[in-house]
């Protein structure tokens, strides 16, 4: 199949950035899939693995300044070979990025240039709407088209209530009920897709999100939970991320479940997901309200009166103090770039040459500055 790169999501804003680094050599090529420090890649007319140049590897940096699955690349074409070098990786349309779980400040990235983000959960008894409030918040940073899902819908009898209380917490984001086991549930979700159009998939694990794509992909081609024995509970089927093309259009994205899942304290995720919350706040009689028994607090009222549920009004409480953690974190992690990215042009005006050079600019300053905290 030659697939074209259009159909793998590329378009004038990537050609204009791949114009801008290429030098008459390279190829553009996103990244399928990644294996230790190699990236499968598709060209659009072949498949191909592509590895970072030297240092780069040594897998010590921070992934933020590696490429991930959804990535475009500027390869070059070793000779002889089928292998590719990356030269360069191009601007991301978006990213979905997450904290390293035990570390304060290292990101993970997780999934680039996707256009809409599923947000899967399973109607089955771990079912919780403060789960789905807490994946919104996490998502919001992305700034893209978020949607949630909710899988197995073949479990439930209570449908009309299940989505009333999601509608609740979703806001303005759209849900739809459908169940993998069951094809003609999803056409609600093909307009999502299409010709050129990255969806991710992301979820707890068990949810059905490698379910969901095999049953767009119409072939069961990535492994599923067997059973849900009880041994098996918990336990991640899917261990790495890969997209996939889907012959009706368009590219999903299987990740595997996430375990641990905190706020980058980037952005205003907690915010947007909790808009009514805030506004409700906005209405308190004093400006500095606890919302804790003082006269005229709206928040209290919009309790007492059933606008506003109690539990949804700690979720935010909660969520605000991990985000307010996160962001404080962050700052200082910002603050100690800023003064290496100062002390590191020092350096460079001394010596100029160095194994670096060969990367993109934005991202040799950051594996500089990371680079040199080991
Ligand atoms: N009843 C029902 N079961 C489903 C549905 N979708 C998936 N399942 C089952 O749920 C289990 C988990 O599905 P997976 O697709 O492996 O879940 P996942 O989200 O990819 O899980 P990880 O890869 O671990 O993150 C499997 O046993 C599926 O058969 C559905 O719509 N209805
Ligand atoms: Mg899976
Ligand atoms: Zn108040």
């Amino acid at each position: 199949m030659n697939l074209s790169l259009e159909e793998l999501g590329w378009n004038s804003t990537f050609q204009e950035h791949f114009d801008a680094v290429n030098d008459g050599t390279l190829v553009p090529a996103r990244v399928i899939r990644e294996n230790r420090g190699e990236y499968i890649v598709n060209t659009g007319e072949r498949v191909g693995v592509a590895r970072l140049p030297g240092i780069e590897r040594l897998g010590k940096l921070d992934s933020a300044a590696y490429p991930t699955v959804g990535d475009w690349l500027a390869l070059e074409e070793i000779a002889g070979g089928e292998d590719f070098l990356v030269r360069s990786f191009l601007p991301r349309a978006s990213l979905f990025e997450r904290k390293v779980v035990g570390e304060s400040t290292r990101h993970q990235s997780i999934v680039a240039n996707f256009d809409s983000l599923f947000l899967v959960t399973g109607l089955d008894e771990d079912f919780k709407t403060s789960r789905i409030q807490r994946y919104l918040s996490l998502a919001w940073n992305s700034r893209r088209e978020l949607v949630i899902v909710l899988n197995k819908a073949d479990l439930r009898d209570d449908l009309p209530e299940v989505l009333e209380a999601v509608e609740k917490v979703a806001g303005e984001v759209p849900v739809h009920a459908v169940s993998a086991h069951d094809r003609s549930s999803l056409e609600c979700l093909f307009g999502y897709l299409g010709k050129g159009r990255t969806v991710a998939l992301l979820g707890s694990s068990g949810v059905g999100k490698s379910s969901l794509v095999n049953a767009f992909l119409g072939e069961d081609r990535l492994p599923t939970q067997q059973n849900r024995a009880a041994d098996g509970r918990g336990r991640h089927t899917t261990t790495w991320r890969e997209l996939q093309m889907i012959p009706s259009g368009g590219v999903l994205i299987d990740l595997p479940g996430m375990r641990e899942l905190q706020l980058t304290g980037e952005g205003d995720g907690v915010v947007k997901a909790f808009e009514d919350v805030e506004e409700l706040m906005l209405r308190c009689k004093f400006r500095n309200c606890r919302h804790d028994g003082e006269p005229g607090c709206a928040i209290e009222a919009a309790i007492e009166s059933g606008e506003l549920d109690a539990s949804r009004y700690q979720q935010y409480v909660k969520l605000n103090e991990e985000h307010a953690v996160a962001h404080a974190r962050r700052e200082a992690r910002d603050k100690a770039i800023a003064a290496r990215r100062r002390q590191i042009k020092v350096k460079e005006g001394v010596a100029k040459k160095g194994k670096m050079k060969r990367l993109g600019n934005a991202n040799r300053s950051r594996k500089l500055i990371e680079g040199s905290e080991e």
